[in-house]
């Protein structure tokens, strides 16, 4: 029997003002999985990101650069990356932070989980809170927005996923090209809840694999009050609407039964 063909593998590294980070990560890796190709989509970082990314590029045929025009968000990062990585034909999309939270070294192990690899899953999602999965360095008040945030979303959507915010995920080509992006709006935490969102409605197999979190050393976090406001916003409007079209459908499809007295 022949053996399997690899997946040809993209990894889109979103940035903004990642410089204390951008070199020591894509080396990391560029050696847990050499045979993926690298994507850093900058905003024009302030601190010269987009240069250091670009001198990685120069003297790496497998790492690409991104640069667009100035701070749009990590959701409009994404979907350019996508967009550049479905055209160029590769079997599987990964996200991954800068920062070092998301740690490369598990990034084989999310990949094992996807169909092309002989896994179950369109989508595998990085996940902090399955036995297993861990965050190192986070103030309880950060864990509480985290797990709170995901908790909510269960509450309000119905969707069966412990981590639903976090950004390491690999998406098979097919998955994206089945989530009708050219309608996502959602930026911050909130982008990465709605793909989840749109996947699980679709029928696309979702697993979770878990993984360690771990706290940025160096740079600015981005999270802000209003990505968190975005989330809930946005969230509780998608669960309304779901409700009330599930309503819709159910009271078309069966009579009401009779009240119990
Ligand atoms: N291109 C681009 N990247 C962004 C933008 N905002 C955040 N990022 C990147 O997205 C990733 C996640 O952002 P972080 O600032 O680490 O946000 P976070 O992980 O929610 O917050 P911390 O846990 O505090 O680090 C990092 O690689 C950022 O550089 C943006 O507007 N444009
Ligand atoms: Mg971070």
């Amino acid at each position: 029997m022949s053996e399997p063909v690899q997946p040809s593998v993209l990894v889109i590294v979103p940035t903004y003002n990642e410089a204390p980070n951008i070199v020591a990560v894509t080396a990391r890796l560029r050696e847990a999985v050499p045979y993926a190709d690298v994507l850093i989509a900058d905003d024009n970082s302030p601190d010269g990101t987009g240069d250091l990314a670009d001198s990685l590029a120069a003297s790496d045929s497998q790492v690409h650069v991104m640069h667009r025009a100035g701070k749009a968000g990590l959701g409009a990062a994404y979907l350019a990356g996508f967009a550049w990585g479905l055209d160029r034909g590769y079997d599987v999309l990964v996200e991954m932070d800068a920062d070092g939270s998301h740690r490369p070294e598990d990034l084989p192990r999310l990949l094992a989980a996807l169909k092309d690899n002989g896994g179950t899953a369109d989508l595998v999602l990085g996940s902090r809170w399955v036995p297993g999965g861990a965050v190192v360095n986070w103030p309880a008040t950060r864990k509480l927005i985290s797990r709170g945030g995901t908790l909510y979303a269960k509450l309000a959507l119905g969707i069966p996923i412990r981590d639903a915010t976090g950004g390491f995920r690999a998406f098979r080509a097919d998955t994206l090209r089945g989530l009708d992006m050219q309608d996502v709006a959602s930026q911050g935490y909130c982008f990465q809840i709605d793909l989840a969102w749109r996947a699980v409605q679709r029928g696309f197999t979702v697993v979770e694999v878990p993984i360690t979190f771990v706290e940025r050393e160096h740079g600015v976090s981005k999270m802000s009050r209003g990505i968190v406001t975005e989330a809930l916003w946005r969230v509780t409007t998608w669960g309304v609407a779901h409700r009330v079209a599930r309503l819709r459908r159910g009271n078309r499809a069966t009579p009401t039964p009779p009240a119990r007295v």
